[in-house]
């Protein structure tokens, strides 16, 4: 009799759960940014940004099409090398993500983007700002950032009208975000009439400047523009001192991470840099900014670098469609993706125009004092 009991209940179990796992639907988010190598500080803040959303996300409970949606991080690291970019690109595209955050590089983001128009993928790039990356024609590509027009062109009136810098040198890394952002800025300087009086080049792993910073000394500049990252910047700050250039260091979002003031080791002084976040948020929308890096302290006991509230944004951006088509097949949630208006993100308020750029992009103007980032101004 007892047998027979324990039989039919577990009959019923596993009819219950049966029907519970028919009933959810698993929906895979793809992220992918460099978590090694010399920018691993920027790709962890990325991922952690993406894993705060999907908790949240599975935490609320949200329904796509009738059905329990359960979202799964599917992270993976490109090591900011296209190659890598482009194999990582079409392992997530044969794993059948739904959607894509990423990549965080302009020169991963791009190659891979196509891999991802071609399996009709859509990826949203929370950080990548070369416009190239918008302007391919793919109907997939969003971006939640300013583009390197905006950033490059805006640092260069600044640096003639603000800073006041009578001669300018230009060093970039030659990447796809180092060498766009710094023609850009060299625009920008020269629409205004300014004067640059050297253009430089490294890569993106280099960590002697000598002969660059040695060359640039001799122009005796005011400012000295770099196109590239933190990790580069740092060092060339620590050679800049020791070569008794007193110049100020100015560089677009890719040098505006928290972390710069270590990587310089002392070397900054106060006011010395001047960068610009490819976003920003004022007024009344900053305590939802504020809140969310608090959040994210307390999650991942790190502050925030630069762009994890925009990979967040990001990913609540696609769930946010999905759940408005009542569905997570790319192809059905695609068109209500590229229509998406007026969406409250803690960055700001988030839709796309015709290229999938993000409509009216600001950007947050920085320094440094004490070692701690310090806004300058949010501007459109
Ligand atoms: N936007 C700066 C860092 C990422 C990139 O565009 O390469």
């Amino acid at each position: 009799m007892l047998l027979k009991f324990n039989v039919v209940v577990g009959a019923v179990a596993m009819f219950v759960a049966g029907g519970v796992a028919a009933q959810e639907l698993v929906v895979r988010i793809g992220h992918v940014a460099p978590t090694s190598g010399a920018i691993a500080h920027l790709g962890k803040d990325n991922e952690n940004g993406a894993r705060m959303a999907i908790d949240e996300l599975n935490a609320k409970g949200v329904t796509i099409g009738g059905r329990k949606a359960r979202f799964q991080l599917m992270a993976e690291d490109d090591a900011a090398d296209p190659k890598q970019g482009t194999a990582v690109a079409q392992k997530l595209v044969d794993a059948k993500v739904n959607g894509v955050v990423g990549h965080l590089n302009s020169g991963t983001s791009i190659p891979a983007s196509k891999i991802y128009s071609d399996a009709g993928i859509p990826q949203i790039s929370p950080s990548a700002t070369n416009p190239r990356f918008t302007r391919q024609g793919l109907k997939t590509t969003f971006r939640v950032v300013a583009d390197d027009v905006h950033l490059g062109g805006t640092l260069g009136r600044y640096a003639v009208d603000t800073v006041k810098a009578k001669s300018i040198a230009v060093i970039d890394d030659r990447t796809a975000y180092g060498q766009g952002v710094a023609d850009e800025f060299e625009k920008g300087v020269k629409g205004k009439g300014g004067t640059i009086v050297d253009r430089q080049f490294t890569n993106d792993k280099a960590t002697d400047f000598t002969a660059i910073l040695t060359a640039i000394k001799a122009k005796n500049p005011d400012v000295v523009f770099f196109g590239g990252m933190d990790a580069v910047a740092g060092p060339m700050l620590r050679q800049m001192k020791q070569l008794g250039i007193n110049a100020k260091l100015m560089g677009g979002d890719g040098i505006c991470s928290g972390e710069l003031p270590k990587l310089a080791a002392g070397a900054m002084a106060d006011n010395q840099v001047v960068c610009a976040e490819a976003g920003g948020v004022e007024g009344a929308q900053k305590a939802g900014m504020d809140k969310f890096k608090a959040d994210f302290k307390k999650k991942f006991n790190a502050d925030v670098q630069i762009y994890a509230p925009y990979v967040y944004d990001a990913v609540n951006v696609l769930a946010a469609a999905m759940v408005k088509a009542g569905s997570a097949d790319p192809a059905k949630y695609l068109p209500v993706l590229a229509a998406t208006d007026g969406y409250k993100g803690v960055t700001g308020t988030i839709g796309f125009d015709s290229k999938g750029d993000i409509k009216n992009g600001a950007l947050t103007l920085f320094t440094y004092k004490g070692g701690n980032r310090e806004q300058i101004a949010v501007v459109r």
